[in-house]
């Protein structure tokens, strides 16, 4: 096998003989065999756009096929051998209309007519024969980007099929799904034609993440900020995790009224500011910190738990108590579908729950771009004043690394006349520090899941309006942290929007090399972290 498309790859190059994150090397084949077949739809269909013709469900199942093998969403072999299945099925739906109308359907790519072996062993075969990036014969640089584009592909992928759930879908990202897993066939493509699509890659996920913000808020309203206790309530209890709004609402109306208390782990912490979902009385607070620390923190919660989406890490030692639902597997755990928690809620009645009441403090949720804009008037009295110095945007994903410890110092040592604001799982380092607040408006505003990285997108354009200058120009600086592929999807947003001078750590991708990050540092100024201290002082001297 492999695989280095997240920040944990094994020392820093990739991993080649198990996952660091627990994935197998049968299912990295499967993995890359799916991204193959992916391929072969993504020559025909991107031809039937040509020739207006468009198929949402196969839209919808790639962008879900995708999403699969996206880091720690799907460990199941044997999802996969049906996902590559039906992609072949798809495939020659599309193959058919596309002949029909005319189009050309002579594609030499060999994922063009590939046939899926019939059983598990030959499959994993033909996936290590793939690989997925299999144009070994492009320079080091041109496969830089390739990588760069597919695992920016993978975050659209994902934001586009949690939009997809909530009803808010847009034809130009599946046709770009294709544009980009297409192009993957094609050799004659130049340095230049790759960066394009790898900016075009952030142009995409932007309207993805407008269409998520806009599914979530649409259906659960603007989140407000809301106080959130960290401690339980004695009674039964079911912990949820992931990303996914909606698998939350159906478990708060199939829970209601049962004895059950609901808490969030991870991601869905933000998930308590939206009005739609708060209301629900046994939706009480949360539970534990960021993905890594699951092990522990699962082992520990007297009830059942529920994966919506990524990040899953193996689940042997609470194998009975955890459910996935939606694209998550894990070999052995229970699926459930989507909104069919009836098991999950058996589970929790099953189990002891929490015997006592404890109280551990609280957080606040709920400053997203509605929340934030709404003090904008006082915000902006703030900068003017010299009350607020500096904004920074502390986000990103969180992980197992010991140099993460930097994001929490980075945290403690700002100086008190700034603003941080934060997003995704990273906040876990410093969520629950006490910062204090600035004539009212609290030094530490959590904008909500990496989900939400359009909110605080929009809220630097609104401030960046407001003093009629350009985003780059703000007192406000981006220092952010990578894991896994979605944050891919949000920097080549960034840098689609010309967003200069971000800070990126802990360590750099092992899929860029060092002409790439040339151009990136020549064209973006992204810069690598260095020490807490080095960084706060070369940000507020300049
Ligand atoms: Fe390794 Fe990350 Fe790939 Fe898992 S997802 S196999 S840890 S590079
Ligand atoms: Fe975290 Fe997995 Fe990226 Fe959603 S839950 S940010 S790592």
């Amino acid at each position: 096998m492999f695989c280095n498309q997240c920040e944990q790859t094994a020392k820093g190059t990739g991993c080649t003989v198990v996952g660091v994150c627990g994935k197998k090397p049968e299912v990295a084949a499967l993995q890359d065999l799916l991204l193959h077949a992916v391929k072969g739809l993504a020559l025909y269909a991107k031809e039937g756009n040509k020739l207006g013709i468009s198929d949402r469900e196969a839209g919808r199942f790639t962008a879900e096929a995708i999403f699969s093998t996206l880091t720690n969403v799907n460990f199941d072999a044997a999802r996969f051998v049906t996902l590559i299945n039906q992609c072949v099925s798809y495939r020659e739906e599309m193959k058919k209309k596309v002949a029909e109308a005319g189009g050309n359907v002579n594609f030499a790519d060999p994922s063009a007519s590939f046939q899926p072996a019939a059983d598990l062993a030959d499959l994993v075969k033909q996936g290590e024969e793939v690989g997925l990036v299999n144009d070994h014969d492009a320079d080091a640089d041109i496969q830089s980007l390739q990588q760069i584009l597919v695992y920016g592909i993978k975050g659209v992928s994902a934001y586009a099929d949690h939009a997809r759930i909530l009803g808010q879908e847009d034809d130009i990202i599946y046709a770009f799904l294709y544009e980009g897993m297409a192009a993957l066939t094609n050799k004659e493509l130049g340095l230049n034609d790759w960066v394009g699509l790898v900016l075009k890659c952030g142009e995409i996920n932007l309207r993805a993440m407008e269409l998520l913000d806009a599914a979530n808020t649409g259906k659960y309203g603007h989140p407000v900020p809301t106080e959130v206790p960290l401690g339980h309530k004695a009674g039964k209890s079911i912990l949820i995790s992931g990303h996914d709004l909606q698998d939350l609402d159906n478990l708060l109306q199939q829970t209601e009224g049962k004895g059950i208390y609901v808490y969030t782990h991870g991601e869905m912490l933000p998930t308590h500011g939206y009005p739609e979902l708060k209301k629900y009385k046994h939706f009480y607070g949360h539970y534990g910190t960021a993905w890594q620390n699951q092990k522990k923190e699962f082992a520990a919660f007297p009830g059942a738990i529920l994966m919506t989406t990524n990040c899953i890490q193996d689940p042997q030692a609470y194998m009975d108590n955890i459910f996935t639902t939606g694209l998550v597997g894990w070999p052995g755990a229970q699926h459930v579908k989507n909104g069919e928690f009836g098991p999950v809620i058996e589970r929790a009645l099953a189990m002891p729950g929490f015997l006592e009441d404890e109280d551990k403090g609280s957080v606040m949720v709920g400053f997203a771009r509605n929340t934030v804009m709404s003090v904008a008037g006082k915000v902006i009295e703030a900068v003017k004043s010299g009350d607020i110095k500096h904004f920074f945007l502390v986000g990103g994903c969180d992980g197992a690394k010991v140099g993460r410890n930097y994001y929490s110092e980075f945290v403690e040592k700002t100086p008190q006349d700034t603003i941080i604001l934060t997003l995704a799982c990273g906040k876990f380092r410093f969520f629950d520090k006490k910062l204090g607040d600035i004539g009212g408006i609290p030094r530490l505003l959590d904008v909500g899941q990496c989900n939400d990285a359009y909110s605080a997108i929009q809220i630097a354009v609104a401030l960046a309006n407001a003093f009629e200058c350009g985003v780059n120009d703000l007192p406000l600086s981006l220092v952010l942290s990578w894991y896994e592929q979605k944050a891919v999807a949000i920097l080549l947003t960034l840098l689609y929007l010309g967003i200069k001078d971000i800070r990126l750590g802990p360590s750099l991708p092992a899929f860029i090399t060092p002409n790439v990050l040339d151009v990136l540092v020549k064209n973006f100024d992204i810069k690598p972290i260095s020490t807490p201290e080095e960084d706060l002082a070369a940000i507020l001297n300049k």
